[in-house]
């Protein structure tokens, strides 16, 4: 497997000379400042990718795009999609054309990955994302005003929620809003309550069925030069795994990705396995998704979550949680040796996904969940995890 580490490009807070110090040489990156929906030009990729690569005694390279984002309209079915489809394919070209085909992207509507505090605080010390139901339930019932929340909440959960709103002060109700739009990375629009209530409302009438038919319509426009590009596309799991806000989320267990696969069936119709997404929904046994779907993973995410009974999580250590990241890399490590037999694939790509906050990052920038140190540690303890098991 490939050890990759995600960089955000020239507006990353950590420099290409200290990713090159924690080991990986895959690069993991975007053109974040482009906006949604705009072609990524030849010329700005292949800048890009010089960027990545000017200093070879770094023994860096751009391995795979996280992500080319699919524009809402895409995910709503809204307008005429042919001009979004055409600027999405002709990034797809470009990027080909540069020689960076393995491509993650989510179809997670509105939001991305969604936390409710970015720095919680761990018992020894450091900070982890964390997701807390009340938390996200005061936001949705009392901040949004979104009354049908009551249904997705246990009574119990919505009791804590109105204790904590009642107590809580404007810095801190604006402190969660803040935390819960962070997963939104790059060139994109951040909501307030009132502009989100009002995008939300634009997925009225949109159901789990409606947004996979959005969904299918989105791969047949693409997979077909995907195949003719020798690309892979890979789908991220859902973060959570499971409806939010009231939207329909439908990536998010392995009935889902088999569903995706079904679609468009095809060599470039792949999977992100991203242990920490799919590991949130106390549903899912990741290592034997992992199994189910081996030969689709063409990228990995590796990271670990500890799950409470009311719906909350923390992103615990690489090797701790609930999730047998042994028994998980040992899946993967399998279909690494499969390829490698039976048709000369390249190395499967993975990162330390997110990490907590340690040492010196508590004094340092850096976007929320991608710490220098604490993933650095994630990525050394998967690497020994790899070599033992190896
Ligand atoms: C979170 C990431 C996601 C991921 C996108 C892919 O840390 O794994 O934001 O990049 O969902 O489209």
């Amino acid at each position: 497997m490939l050890e990759c580490w995600r960089w955000y490009g020239p507006l990353d807070y950590i420099s290409l000379e200290q990713v090159a110090q924690t080991g990986a040489t895959g690069i993991v990156t975007a053109l974040h400042e482009i906006p949604y929906g705009e072609v990524w030009s030849l010329e700005a990729v292949v800048e890009r990718k010089a960027l990545i690569e000017k200093d070879p005694t770094l023994g860096l390279s751009w391995q795979v795009v996280e992500s080319l984002p699919v524009h809402e309209h895409i995910k709503r079915g809204h307008g005429d999609l042919e001009p979004l489809f055409d600027n999405y394919r002709q990034s797809m070209r470009n990027l080909a054309k540069a020689g960076i085909r393995t491509v993650c992207y989510n179809f997670m509507p509105l939001l991305d990955w969604t936390r409710t505090d970015l720095a919680k605080p761990l018992p020894r010390g450091g900070h982890a994302l964390h997701f807390s139901a009340p938390r996200m339930a005061a936001f949705e019932l009392f901040m949004l005003g979104r009354k049908q929340a009551e249904d997705d909440y246990q009574p119990s959960t919505i009791k804590e929620a109105r204790i904590w709103f009642e107590g809580s002060t404007g810095q801190e109700r604006d402190e969660l809003l803040a935390s819960i739009m962070s997963g939104l990375p790059g060139a994109y629009e951040r909501y307030d309550c009132q502009t989100l209530a009002q995008a939300l409302a634009q997925y009225d009438g949109i159901d789990r069925n409606v947004l996979r038919e959005n969904y299918k319509r989105f791969l047949e426009a693409i997979i077909p030069l995907a195949e003719e590009l020798d690309m892979r596309f890979c789908v991220h799991p859902d973060d959570p795994p499971r409806d939010i806000l009231g939207l329909p989320r439908i990536v998010s267990n392995a009935q889902d990705i088999k569903w995706i696969l079904d679609a468009v069936p095809s060599r470039s119709n792949g999977l992100t396995l991203c242990s920490g997404s799919l590991g949130a929904n106390p549903g899912n046994d990741v290592p034997a998704i992992a199994k189910q779907f081996a030969d689709w993973v063409f990228f990995a995410h590796l990271r670990n979550v500890k799950k409470y009974d009311d719906g909350s999580f923390t992103e615990a250590a690489h090797l701790e949680g609930d999730t047998d990241m042994v028994a998980l890399v040992r899946h993967l490590l399998n279909e690494q040796s499969r390829r490698v037999q039976e048709e000369t694939s390249d190395l499967i790509p993975f990162r330390p996904d997110h990490g907590h906050a340690l040492l010196d990052d508590l004094s340092a920038k850096a976007h929320p969940g991608y710490p220098l140190i604490g993933r650095m540690r994630g990525l050394a303890e998967i690497r020994g995890l790899i070599a033992a098991l190896n």
